[in-house]
């Protein structure tokens, strides 16, 4: 036995923190921040550090799983894969492809084959009934981002090591570690701007980072749209526009005074929560500041005016001449990227059938899944494919959800457990742990607030005949395009990489282009799976070293040679060339976006009714609904409790430790009361993820601490812009239980 140590991105969050693994062979003994990694410098939350403990979870499967008589028996690979073949193969030849629902869930965007293969899949299904997490969590951005910028992922991040002010809302990276804006060690580089100026957080909590903020401003649920309007309003009455290195490059700039000019403070205030100063003070504060940046997340996207708040949050960011500058809101620039075309961007290319609803993004609002499964008709889901997601816990109206799967024709999940939603799976074929695949990280190397690169290696093999993940998926494409099970995967996955190369050499803007593919394909690692996509990717990415063009040029090999990670240096202005839109302007009012800002104007005559405005929250220790079933991240004080304001608890006769009964339009919980000053009065808070008391999982550590499922309370209501669900502000009833 030989201790080693290996260093690797850590895939569970968005921080990308890079891990110090200390191993004898495959047993992991510990695991610390790297101090050399070049972006997160040693810092560590307490997930990363569980990365062992999770390979070694006895409930996570090895086997693939086939039901039958209701019980779920461990099959071999190709076991699995007939009952998958001869099941769903009869449902597309009868229905066709869209009769097929697929579901992907958020750590398919953390890993390699996620992100990578689930394309090809998609591809190779041709369904339409694409479902994700990002409709009940980002969507308005990506919506807002395309209509602006026109391309979804060209998703401003805040400059956090040069800003001197940071407006934040709805984000809480004391505790989330920080999304659509990639910062290992949020907590540092927020007292770093403490240091050059100010952090001011909007929340309707007094969370861990509000508290280490200088400001914390109290926002009634649901109200950032109508608090980004006003502050708008302010910045044009008061003559305090200033496009900066801008000016020339925005569209519509007259058309957004036009629309903001009914949000004035003092029609907001009431709707928000927050009064007619702090409005305005804190605009005239965005206009004065060296640099500044206004930042919204979760809270602000898993809102009724998601998309609407989105907007104006980069609305704001450009009319103070912030948009694109250092110290401001700013492009990362990924190493893999590819340059892309100025199409620009579209929504609501086809519609959901039930509902008639936009297409975003190539998929459909997931808050609309339950009922595309459950109503009969031409074109409904008879069989759902699920890939590393839990919508049972993780999606509004869930007890309709799991109603729908429970009652369809066939499911196959890819999932690493037995769990709320995979219970329903004919067929659970089982996903790797993070330490047996190698890592980098496509997605969040895109929103990085520095551009760095990052590969690791797998850590350990894979046990003997365990496939990859990617081999199943594409074993999956194989069976739903009419190739089998049994189809050559390996000639598959040669065709999947010479499409790619087809693209890249097709693409004029693309340092490979015009060459020969073979030549390209010939010149390109051999190793099958996602790594020689990496390789082609960064080679010919914005520091590549564009096969022999740019002989210190980025490869797979430099990147394999540099185990802390490459920093390829402060975000730089992308702007106007990286603009993806037509008009080649930043269209600052797009259409689609002016044609909602009735429904939000009439919104600030509505009254409360008096019932409780129901919001979540997260805990570092958790990671959406899934890391539940690891001890030592679960062990201690109940965290699945229901936050309510003191003097609300006195009026409904609540006390701290006694159980409340919390009710919503889609459902009704009972759950133990944290009374806490922290919270607003009128606002309750609950975590989403828990409610593991479920049968027919096999989650030994959750299901010992199950908790309560929040999204059972919410409705499936949505903003209708981005289709994405109300997760925040949802009206319930609480009274003692
Ligand atoms: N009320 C409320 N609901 C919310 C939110 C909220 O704030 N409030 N947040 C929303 C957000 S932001 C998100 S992103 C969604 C998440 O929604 P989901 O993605 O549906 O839920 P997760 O809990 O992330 O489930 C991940 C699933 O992937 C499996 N898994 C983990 N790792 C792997 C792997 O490596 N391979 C495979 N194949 N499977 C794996 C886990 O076992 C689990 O089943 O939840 C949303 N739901
Ligand atoms: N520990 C841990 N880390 C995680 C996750 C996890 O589950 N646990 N999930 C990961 C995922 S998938 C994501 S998307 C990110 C999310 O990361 P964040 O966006 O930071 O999400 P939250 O921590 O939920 O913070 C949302 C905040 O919004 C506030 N809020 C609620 N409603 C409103 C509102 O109407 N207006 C305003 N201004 N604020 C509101 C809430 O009180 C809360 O403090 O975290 C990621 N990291
Ligand atoms: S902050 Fe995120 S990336 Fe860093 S160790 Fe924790 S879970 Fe992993
Ligand atoms: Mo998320």
């Amino acid at each position: 036995m030989t201790t080693s140590t290996d260093f690797r991105t850590c895939p569970l969050c968005e921080a990308t923190c890079g891990l110090e693994v200390t191993h004898r062979d495959e047993k992991v003994i510990r695991i610390r921040g790297d101090r050399a990694d070049v972006f997160s410098r040693g810092f560590i939350c307490p997930k990363g550090s569980t990365l062992g403990k999770l390979d070694e979870d006895p409930d996570r499967l090895r086997t693939p799983l086939v039901k039958g008589d209701g019980r779920h028996r461990p099959a071999t690979w190709d076991e699995a894969f007939a009952v998958i073949e001869s099941r769903l193969t009869p449902i597309i030849a009868e229905h066709g492809p869209d009769a097929v629902g697929v579901y992907l869930g958020n750590p398919n965007v953390h890993s390699m084959s996620g992100v990578l293969y689930v394309r090809t899949l998609l591809k190779m299904l041709r369904t339409k009934s694409v479902f994700s997490a990002a409709t009940v969590d980002q969507m308005p951005k990506h919506v807002s981002s395309g209509l602006m910028f026109g391309h979804p992922d060209l998703i401003p991040v805040p400059d956090l090591d040069r800003t001197s002010y940071l407006l934040m809302l709805g984000a809480n990276p004391y505790e989330s570690n920080g999304s659509l804006a990639t910062a290992p060690d949020w907590p540092g580089r927020l007292q770093g701007i403490r240091r050059r100026g100010k952090v001011v957080v909007v929340d309707p909590r007094r969370t861990k980072t509000a508290e280490a903020a200088d400001e914390h401003v109290f926002i009634n649920p649901g109200a950032d749209a109508a608090f980004l309007f006003a502050m708008a309003q302010v910045l044009f009455e008061e003559g305090l526009v200033d496009l900066g290195d801008l000016e020339g490059q925005v569209a519509g700039v007259d058309e957004v005074a036009g629309v903001v000019e009914a949000f004035d403070p003092e029609s907001v205030a009431d709707t928000c929560g927050v009064p007619v100063a702090t409005i305005r003070r804190l605009a005239r504060e965005l206009a004065a500041a060296e640099t500044a940046a206004v930042y919204g997340r979760v809270g602000t996207h898993t809102a009724e005016f998601g998309t609407m708040a989105s907007w104006m949050v980069d609305v704001l960011n450009a009319l103070t001449g912030n948009l694109d500058r250092a110290g401001g809101a700013m492009f990362s620039h990924a190493a893999h990227e590819q340059p892309r075309s100025r199409r620009g961007f579209q929504i609501g290319r086809w519609a959901s059938r039930v509902r008639g609803l936009p297409e975003t993004r190539g998929e459909l609002p997931v808050s609309t899944m339950a009922e595309e499964i459950l109503e009969p008709g031409p074109g409904q889901i008879k069989a759902m494919i699920t890939i590393a997601g839990n919508p049972v816990l993780s999606t509004p109206n869930s007890d309709r959800l799991d109603e729908a799967l429970a009652g369809l024709e066939f499911m196959v999940s890819l999932d690493i457990y037995l769990n709320e939603t995979t219970r329903h799976s004919d067929v659970i074929l089982p996903g790797t742990s993070p330490l047996r695949r190698p890592h980098y990280d496509f997605a969040f190397n895109q929103l990085s607030v520095r551009n760095v690169a990052n590969y690791s290696p797998a850590l350990f093999a894979l046990p003997e005949g365990t496939p990859d993940e990617w081999r199943t998926l594409l074993r999956l494409g194989a069976v739903v395009s009419g190739q089998g099970a049994g189809a050559d995967l390996d000639a598959l996955d040669d065709g999947v990489f010479a499409m790619l190369v087809g693209s890249v050499v097709a693409n004029p803007a693309s340092p490979v282009g015009g060459r020969s593919p073979e030549e390209i394909f010939a010149a390109t690692r051999g190793d099958r799976g996602p790594e020689r996509m990496l390789d082609l990717l960064v080679r010919t990415g914005p520091y590549g070293d564009g096969y022999g063009a740019v002989p210190d040029g980025l490869t797979l090999e430099r990147l394999e040679h540099s185990p802390h990670g490459i920093d390829l240096g402060p975000l730089r202005p992308r702007l106007p060339g990286s603009l993806c839109t037509p008009s080649g302007k930043v269209e600052l009012a797009p259409e689609p976006l002016l044609a909602d800002v009735e429904r939000l104007r009439s919104s600030l005559s509505r009254r409360s009714n008096g019932s409780f405005a129901l919001i979540g929250r997260r805990h570092v220790r958790s990671n959406n609904s899934w890391m539940h079933n690891i001890d030592v991240l679960v062990k201690g004080k109940e965290r699945c409790t229901l936050q309510i304001n003191t003097t609300d608890a006195a009026r409904i006769g609540v006390a701290a430790g006694g159980q409340a009964k919390v009710s919503s339009a889609s459902g009704m919980l009972v759950v133990p009361v944290e009374i806490s000053d922290d919270i607003m009065p009128g606002v309750v808070s609950l975590p989403h993820g828990w409610g593991h008391d479920l049968t027919g999982t096999a989650l030994t550590v959750a299901s010992s601490r199950p908790g309560v499922n929040s999204n059972r309370l919410s409705t499936g209501e949505m903003d209708p812009v981005s289709g994405n669900a109300v997760l925040n502000g949802i009206p319930v009833e609480v009274i003692p239980a």
